[in-house]
């Protein structure tokens, strides 16, 4: 049959390893790279049965571990408007993961092609890219023996974040149709972004001072330099930027005591930070989709996560809706998971009166919510999250006719902000232009922004427990429904403490569960925080 053979020979050559399991999780993937050469091998039968289904788009496959350590790595699969893999073909990739022999793997592919009702002979296109890690290129041989094998028209786009492949992705899908995205080149990324950014800043002065990035010594640095090259410096009505924590030359150092997830984990500043009192600082993770800011109140530190760019954005969207006169065809909602503050909550709903939709970890559900308003704005509390137009927003904001000047200088920025704003997923670098352009609008320093409502002190804990998968929820991951009797326990402990929440959830991602705990005071969130570890170790053991 259709390409048997080569798949087969290909197969021997990337054996799975006896025993171990593998499950397409919360970003495809994940785990040490020394054991996941079948599975890249795997997802690359995949990725062409998922294009030859979707009449020969271009899907992509990303080859990243994104905030995990140096020594893990994994790959996901891109849809054809950039968005994640459909849900319902996960349960594929895990199949084909988890064949047992190389026979198993030919009979599991014909399985898929005959259910899906795929032609083995149509035509199938495949990009893809990798982060900085050591056994990236390693794995993107495995990833392209596959797509020989199975006759894939394929393009090798090298390093990239995990947005720049996203974006091409929707890039190459949609050329010379009217929903073009734009070219289907890096270059065409930064051009996009850029000229977009230039738009946006023409009403404010400046940002204020330097921006210092840190890069988590992962590919978002080398690709933030690029970016830079195309942007106007601050003395050309621009943003000044000091990149630190981007060496690439020892992935080693990839996410170490640095980075977006070390920043928001920790509560603190990467230790190498030589930022003074209300320098401006943001952190990228390992494959720059994410990004948090902070800055030092004095010694004090600061930290603005996802929840904080969330209700930034929301409100300067919402305001430009009002005074660009479309109060009423853009609507503006957001959407959040369990992580998100309490306190970011109520703001929202109470401050900005906007609807707030609760969804499981996991940008694919936050993604698809976002889709129901008119402008859907994303983020996870870690940082990684975006803001969507629907297409009758998009259009009415194409199409008003402005009535005012006023009502025009808004339109103005509206209209490039929907360039600025990668649509695809979530994008340290664009999520942090948009930042840079709100708060040059607005005049802010990051204490202004931080000073629009308070945190309630939180704490997020990992545990490590025999087998991650007992630990089963429900109500957006909210409360647990096994181990039996552990959520009575969390509900009692909860109750003890002033503004108490706390929750536990396996990670899709890392080998733990992982336990956050918010209450009215520092003290509180942490005893709750290990308490409620203290419940997930033993009902785990
Ligand atoms: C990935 C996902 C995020 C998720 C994070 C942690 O991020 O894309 O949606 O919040 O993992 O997930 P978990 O708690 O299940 O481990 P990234 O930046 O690592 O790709």
């Amino acid at each position: 049959m259709e390409h048997d053979k080569a798949i087969l020979e290909a197969s021997a050559r990337h054996a799975k390893p006896e025993g171990q399991s593998f499950e397409y999780g919360t970003a495809g993937f994940r785990m040490k790279a020394n054991i996941l050469d079948s599975t890249v091998y795997r997802v690359g039968l995949l990725a062409a049965l998922r294009s030859r289904k979707l009449n020969g788009h271009t899907i992509g496959v990303m080859i990243t571990a994104s905030h995990n350590p140096p020594q893990d790595n994994g790959v996901k699969l891109v849809d054809p408007m950039g968005e994640m893999l459909e849900t319902s073909w996960e349960a594929y990739a895990t199949e084909l993961a988890n064949a047992p022999s190389d026979q198993a793997l030919v009979d599991a592919y014909h399985k898929i092609a005959e259910s899906q009702k795929i032609k083995l002979s149509a035509p199938a296109r495949v990009i893809f890219a990798r982060d900085t890690r050591a056994s990236g290129s390693r794995l993107a041989a495995n990833l392209v023996d596959a797509l020989k094998a199975t006759e894939v028209d394929y393009e090798d786009f090298k390093l990239l974040t995990t947005p720049q492949l996203h974006y091409l992705v929707r890039c190459d899908n949609t050329k010379g149709t009217q929903y073009a995205y734009g070219d289907v080149s890096e270059k065409g990324y930064y051009e996009k972004l850029s000229d977009a950014f230039k738009r946006a800043m023409k009403g404010p002065s400046a940002s204020n001072g330097t921006l210092t990035v840190d890069c988590a010594n992962g590919v978002g640095g080398p690709k933030l330099r690029e970016l830079m090259k195309y942007l106007p410096t601050a003395k050309d009505g621009g943003i000044d930027i000091r990149v630190v924590n981007d060496d690439v030359l020892k992935p080693e150092m990839l996410n170490v005591e640095c980075g977006a997830d070390f920043v928001k984990t920790q509560q603190r500043a990467p230790p190498s930070s030589k930022a003074a009192s209300g320098d401006r600082c943001a952190s990228y993770d390992g494959d720059a989709d994410r990004i948090v800011y902070y800055f030092l109140e004095g010694t004090t530190f600061r930290l603005l996560d996802g929840d904080r760019i969330a209700t930034l954005a929301a409100s300067f969207l919402a305001d430009l809706a009002r005074t660009s006169g479309l109060v009423e065809e853009l609507k503006v909602g957001i959407v959040q998971t369990a992580y998100a503050n309490g306190a970011s909550t109520k703001y929202v709903e109470e401050n900005l009166k906007m609807e707030v939709v609760f969804t499981p970890t996991g940008v694919k559900w936050l993604h698809h919510a976002a889709t129901r308003f008119d402008i859907g704005v994303y983020f996870e509390a870690n940082g990684h999250g975006t803001v969507l137009f629907s297409d009758t927003a998009l259009k009415a904001i194409s199409q008003y006719q402005p009535k005012s000047p006023a009502q025009a200088t808004a339109l103005e920025t509206l209209r490039a902000l929907t360039d600025l704003i990668n649509q695809t997923v979530g994008d340290a670098l664009s999520d942090m232009l948009l930042v840079e352009v709100i708060l040059a609008h607005k005049g802010w320093t990051p204490k202004e922004w931080l000073n629009t409502y308070v945190d309630l002190p939180n704490r997020l804990l990992k545990v490590e427990v025999r087998d991650r998968g007992m630990f089963k929820t429900t109500d957006a991951e909210r409360r647990l429904e096994s181990p039996p009797g552990i959520q009575e326990n969390i509900d009692k402990l909860v109750g003890q403490y002033r503004n108490g929440r706390s929750f536990a959830r396996a990670s899709g991602t890392e080998d733990a569960v992982r336990v956050y705990a918010e209450a009215a005071s520092r003290t509180e969130a942490d005893a709750l925080a290990q308490k409620v570890a203290e419940q997930v170790k033993i009902h785990g053991a």
